[in-house]
């Protein structure tokens, strides 16, 4: 065994590392043990020692002390006090003093922005008789603002749309939880002991036998709350992988078994594995027979989803695909690791829906080594079901749901419906957006699809905020008043994404900027002060009521308590008790405090994601009966209730995208677009359009590279490190080519998220975003059943040389001062002619 976790612990000098303390000094510096969370962005959220000195970050260690990550960090935490410290982070508000896009701006003090904004709402929404859901409030990926802004919107601004705007289909997670709502009721997550304080050495722990990395790339995105190297150290222990994935990764080169498949896919392949095991019974029919429902049925409908039937269409031999589904069935313990690749397909809830059913019939589920069912730390549960309770329920009632663009389904998620929301600012129906609030993300350059067509929908919005730690190309486009944030050095605050619950603590000073917590407190204060001063008004009550109800309702003088009715619907429903599990555990000893979990060490496990077999306790579900937290009790392996109410296929079925049926079947267009153009893979420098300003970061990892084959480079003569173009129907972009010989020459990998913050910040260069983005070649409103999920990463596109000889605008010109690369975007129409309908058309003619 290459790790040994007792050998490892027994080699830590704990008092060198000043066990039980949280703050001591050392070498003239004041060291914080904490963890980091954002800003800068991560999904995740690592022990360190912060090094402070005279109030100013000077640099960060790993904590070995630290149950999650054991001491190791990534090259963005080490790096951290150079993205805290960069000279040209902004220090004070700012009003715009020039035209958009012209970077001219004016310092003002809080006061003056928290009122300019509070007069304009009043003035333009409220006295023009306008309602609050006028205002959208937009943030992108999960990081330390996932449950802060939804709250901010809600309780603040009293808007129901809230969402990430361009983020077509939500495809980022979203399809995961759905479609694992729909069958087990929780969220699977492979066991690599992280749900256990004493991590490998707990005595119920076992390391899988086989563990699928599908989609996914755990090493260098630490995606979704879940850390890479745990998966090492399992490797390190014996467990064996399966890499299923188009490109060789770090994973692929170590596992029993790879499988290349076409993008997009892995429907194919999920049904055939089913097929095998179904066929060949390797199922774990004891767990099947207590706790799964409709396995007959199941069994009955992938027999027609043979390997042969899956090679054709993911191109992946039909023996691979069988001896991979056996060697996964056939292992004790087996758990599947997805990744966002699930999300970026047209069947991507039913995808999700028909692995979780993989993990379910082979008995893989909450069982050690396996996947296990998790919950946030203590059931803190903040976010957009209680952003609502504070949203007024006629304004609730008109929230930019799915059925406004995708006429069938049911709205069934927290978030505004992302393509209902780019009809409204594209037609002003059903009603016009007036004012956009963005923190926490940088559309233009990174989360919007389309990119070109989101700043087109921007450019005229009557007024726009943007909160940010940094100046991004959305601050500089849109922003009238721009707000400067804390990042995670400057800031208090919690995370539950998973367990433990974990504080971070600030340790240094960035002048006048304030941390999302004490915005959501000044502007709460400013705009409904009749609700803040009695339960928020000040950080400590705030952060004081994350743990004890997690912003819940409860109302100490009737001893009422509320929650959330539901995603879909307005109103609160009275429960018995709006306390968390936190709460209860500490409120008669004193110990629930912000203050107090820091002086533990900044962390506390919680005992449900620590404990296994959740459904025979009766631990899963609300009447506390055993089983799953499905309408029957039951794992739904045909989940005939939850999509039926949803409007979805309960019978997952492959759905090509518009691009790739062309490029399957037309000779023409695969002529003219002769690559499939997979996009936005993680790099370890970078979490997404963030850190770019990191003279560090840049050092390793300078430009956007294209990665492209060694016959592809042959064919077009393209050298190391040549600008080359990207282009489609949609637009292009140019990114530096670098040759992998490992790559199958049908496709390209472009990186997404660029910009140059050393660059010229106004239009019509925008730091350079607009010249290398791949969203310049991506579409919004192409969306898979229920509006969830969007295949962006497996467009189409042609490539050719840069050249100096060919005087046409610059991207970044075409956009902000041409009117963008087409001006015939149709609202709720993907792309505008010579392309297929979507699969949904389709199937209204009868053709899927
Ligand atoms: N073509 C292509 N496009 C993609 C992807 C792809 O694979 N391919 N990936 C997509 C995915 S999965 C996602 S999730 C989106 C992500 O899109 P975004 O979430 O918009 O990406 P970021 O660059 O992380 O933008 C975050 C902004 O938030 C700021 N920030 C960081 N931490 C904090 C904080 O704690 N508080 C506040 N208020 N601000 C903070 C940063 O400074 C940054 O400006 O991009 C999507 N775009
Ligand atoms: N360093 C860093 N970490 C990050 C981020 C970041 O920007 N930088 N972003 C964060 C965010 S918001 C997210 S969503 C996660 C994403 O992180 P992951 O879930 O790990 O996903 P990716 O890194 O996008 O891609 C993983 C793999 O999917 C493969 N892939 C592409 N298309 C397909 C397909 O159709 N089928 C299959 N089976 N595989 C395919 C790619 O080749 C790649 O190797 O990372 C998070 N972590
Ligand atoms: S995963 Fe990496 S970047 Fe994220 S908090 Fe941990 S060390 Fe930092
Ligand atoms: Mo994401």
């Amino acid at each position: 065994m290459l790790f040994d976790y007792q050998e490892f612990l027994g080699g830590i000098d704990r008092s060198a590392y000043h066990e039980g303390e949280w703050q001591w000094e050392e070498d003239g510096y004041t060291v914080t043990r904490t963890y980091t969370y954002s800003a800068p962005g991560c999904h995740t959220s690592c022990g360190v020692l912060m090094y402070t000195k005279d109030g100013k970050l000077e640099k960060v260690e790993g904590d070995p002390l630290d149950p999650c990550a054991n001491g190791r960090l990534c090259m963005r935490c080490l790096n951290l006090a150079e993205g805290v410290n960069y000279a040209d982070r902004p220090k004070y508000p700012l009003r715009r003093a020039g035209e958009r896009g012209e970077n001219k701006w004016e310092r003002i003090t809080w006061e003056e922005a928290l009122d300019e904004i509070a007069d304009w709402i009043r003035v333009n929404i409220d006295e023009a008789g306008l309602g609050r859901e006028s205002i959208f409030v937009n943030h992108g990926t999960g990081r330390n603002i996932s449950s802060w802004v939804p709250f901010l919107g809600g309780a603040c601004l009293g808007t129901p749309n809230i969402g990430a705007i361009g983020s077509s289909g939500y495809s980022c997670y979203l399809p995961r939880t759905c479609g694992t709502a729909a069958s087990i009721g929780d969220f699977p997550i492979v066991d690599a002991s992280e749900g256990h304080e004493d991590r490998y050495a707990n005595p119920e722990w076992h390391r899988p036998d086989v563990v699928v990395i599908w989609g996914c790339e755990p090493l260098k995105s630490n995606a979704d709350g879940y850390l890479g190297h745990w998966l090492v150290a399992c490797m390190q222990m014996g467990t064996e992988f399966i890499s299923i994935d188009p490109q060789l990764t770090w994973w692929g080169a170590h596992a029993a078994y790879w499988l290349p498949l076409r993008p997009a896919t892995d429907l194919a392949i999920a049904l055939a594995w089913l097929n095998v095991i179904t066929t060949e019974e390797l199922q774990d029919k004891e767990f099947v027979d207590c706790w799964c429902a409709y396995y007959d049925e199941l069994k009955e409908y992938v027999a027609q989803f043979t390997p042969e039937w899956a090679a054709e269409i993911c191109e992946v031999p039909a023996d691979v695909i069988r001896e991979s589904a056996r060697f996964y069935a056939n292992a004790e313990r087996g758990a599947i690791q997805w990744g966002l690749a699930f999300d970026t397909q047209n069947d991507s809830i039913q995808l999700c829906q028909t692995v979780s059913n993989l993990m379910s019939v082979c008995g893989n589920i909450d069982k050690p080594g396996t996947n296990i069912l998790v919950r946030n730390g203590f059931e803190i549960n903040p976010g957009y079901a209680t952003a609502q309770l504070y949203c007024p329920p006629e304004t609730f009632a008109k929230k930019l749901t799915v059925d406004v663009v995708h006429p069938g389904y049911v709205h069934f998620i927290g978030m505004a419906d992302c393509d209902a929301v780019n009809q409204a600012f594209e037609t002003g129906k059903p009603y016009p957006i007036k004012m956009f609030w963005s923190q926490g993300a940088n559309c233009i350059a990174c989360t919007a699809n389309a990119a070109p067509r989101v700043y087109k929908m921007l450019e005229n919005v009557e007024f726009c905020v943007v909160a940010d730690p940094y100046l991004t190309p959305t601050a500089i486009a849109f922003a009238d008043i721009f707000l400067p944030l804390k990042t995670t050095a400057e800031r208090d605050s919690m995370r539950v994404w998973w367990t433990p619950l974990r504080a971070m603590k600030s340790v240094s000073e960035w002048y006048e900027a304030k941390s999302d917590e004490e915005l959501i407190v000044a502007l709460g204060n400013k705009l409904n002060p009749e609700l803040f001063q009695k339960r928020w008004p000040t950080l400590e009550a705030l952060l004081q009521d994350y743990l004890d109800t997690g912003f819940n309702i409860y109302d100490p003088e009737t001893g009422k308590s509320y929650k959330s009715a539901g995603r879909s619907k307005a109103g609160m429903v009275e429960i018995e008790d709006a306390h968390t599990e936190y709460w209860k555990k500490h409120h008669a000893d004193g110990e629930c405090s912000f203050d107090a979990l820091v002086e533990k060490g900044c962390y506390e496990y919680d005992d449900l994601c620590d404990t296994y077999y959740k459904y025979e306790k009766g631990l899963l579900r609300p009447d506390g009966q055993v089983g799953f937290s499905t309408p029957s009790g039951r794992i739904e392996l045909v989940p005939f209730a939850t999509f039926g109410a949803w409007g979805i296929d309960p019978w997952p079925k492959h759905h090509e995208s518009i691009h790739t049926i062309k490029w399957l079947t037309d000779p023409e267009f695969k002529k003219e677009y002769p690559f499939i153009c997979v996009n936005g893979s993680r790099s370890y420098e970078f979490f997404h359009s963030e850190n770019r300003q990191q003279a560090t970061m840049r050092e390793f990892h300078p430009w956007p590279i294209v990665k492209i084959s060694t016959q592809t480079a042959e064919e077009y003569g393209i050298g190391e490190g040549e600008w080359i173009w990207l282009e489609n129907s949609e637009g292009r972009c140019r990114q530096k080519a670098h040759i992998d010989p490992t790559l199958n020459p049908n496709y390209v990998y472009a990186e997404h998220g660029w910009w140059f913050p050393e660059e010229e910040p106004a239009f019509p260069h925008l730091y350079g975003t607009f010249d290398v983005n791949i969203n310049n070649l991506t579409a919004s409103y192409e969306t898979g059943p229920g509006g969830i999920g969007c295949p962006f990463k497996s467009i189409v596109c042609k490539i050719y040389k840069c050249t100096d000889d060919v005087a046409e605008p610059a991207p970044g010109e075409v956009v902000t001062r041409l009117g963008g690369f087409r001006n015939d975007y149709v609202a709720g129409e993907p792309y505008a002619y010579g392309m297929e309908d979507s699969w949904q058309e389709r199937q209204k003619r009868g053709e899927e």
